[in-house]
């Protein structure tokens, strides 16, 4: 296996990235958490195109793909850890790389959403990071995850949250995949990690279970050893130095892995070609990129691949056309949207 860095778009402080469909084609999107640039790039061609927001971007954080023409983004997070003014915003194309950008509602400290479809009606989760602060290290009043319908109309419609899971203090993780054979949100916290069933049919409740009860920043499952269970891994600490793997036994999940990272804030687990892998990153001092490859018996990972200076703030993975996989990351430290290019 061979991993190859390639640098995509420079871009002050990139923090929201994903992958984005255009006309049936590969493309990424990436976009400053600050006052940056956002860019969209082929992810099977060359080339870079700096998209016009219309007012100018600022504080972007997560994106959803509506259609060809529609996206949803949060913005004004930011400056970081004083986002009073956070808000989800509908992005429509006007032509080429103009978009314009309407808020669809105003919520402070909005840092993670899921747009999911149940039968015909879509529903929106909402993560905040907190409440109201007086300054930066100010967690006295926690964060929540809230559940809307979403309405009609996403500009002007009326959006009515009810909280889901309260509180959540540092309220930073979420991840979205099939967890044990079901459609499955993770939000984490210093309360703890809780998983969400998405129901089947609207009417059914959306179920909560806390699946683990000490501080994790952010998480992610995957079935590493085969067995048919997923594990967990997690980011122990609100940007901790321990990366920790899960697995369930009849007393509940234990610990079975442990490795150590400095301000983590990446974590993903999958396979890579028919490896277990997990990627995990640092944001400050080396500012790592790990990709840890599974022992073929126990629980042991083993870091195959490392690149320094990268600061990821985030990964994602997709397999490509090549027989290979694209891990997208924005890289702080690199100042660049890059892609990992993995081939066989
Ligand atoms: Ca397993």
């Amino acid at each position: 296996m061979k991993i190859t860095r390639i640098d995509r778009a420079k871009i002050e402080n990139p923090y929201a990235i994903d992958f984005f469909d255009c006309s049936g084609k590969p493309y990424a999107i990436c976009a400053s958490g600050s006052d940056g640039a956002c860019a969209m790039f082929p992810l099977e061609g060359d080339g870079c195109s700096f998209q016009q927001w219309n007012p100018s971007n600022g504080g972007a954080q997560m994106f959803h793909q509506l259609d060809q023409d529609h996206f949803l983004v949060i913005q004004g997070f930011f400056p970081e850890f004083q986002c009073q003014g956070s808000y989800l915003a509908l992005a429509t194309r006007e032509d080429g790389r103009h978009w314009k950008l309407e808020p669809c509602f105003f919520m402070p400290y909005l840092h993670k959403f899921a747009y999911i479809m149940v039968e015909n009606q879509a529903f929106l989760l909402a993560a905040t990071l907190s409440g109201p602060k007086i300054e930066k290290e100010d967690w006295s009043i926690p964060g929540q995850v809230l559940i809307a319908k979403v309405p009609d109309k996403l500009v002007g419609g009326n959006w009515q949250f009810t909280p889901l899971i309260e509180p959540m203090t540092k309220n930073h993780g979420f991840w979205q995949g099939s967890f044990n054979g079901h459609h499955t949100l993770l939000f984490s916290a210093s309360e703890g990690l809780y998983a969400v069933k998405v129901p089947s049919r609207i009417g059914q409740v959306w179920a909560v279970e806390k699946l683990l009860p000490h501080e994790i920043s952010d998480a992610a499952a995957f079935d590493l050893d085969g067995d048919g269970q997923d594990e967990l891994v997690t980011i122990n600490g609100f940007h901790g130095d321990e990366l920790a793997v899960y697995d369930l036994s009849e007393d509940g999940y234990q610990q079975v892995f442990s490795y150590h990272l400095d301000y983590i804030h990446t974590v993903w687990a999958g396979k890579l070609f028919d490896f277990p892998y997990l990627i995990a990153g640092e944001l400050f001092g080396e500012a790592k990129l790990v990709f840890l490859e599974k022992s073929e018996s126990g629980w042991n990972f083993t870091p195959q691949f490392s690149f320094d200076q990268i600061g990821p703030f985030s990964v994602k993975v997709r397999q490509n056309s090549k027989n290979g996989y694209d891990v997208l990351c924005p890289a702080r430290t690199a100042g660049q949207a890059i892609v990992f290019s993995v081939s066989p």
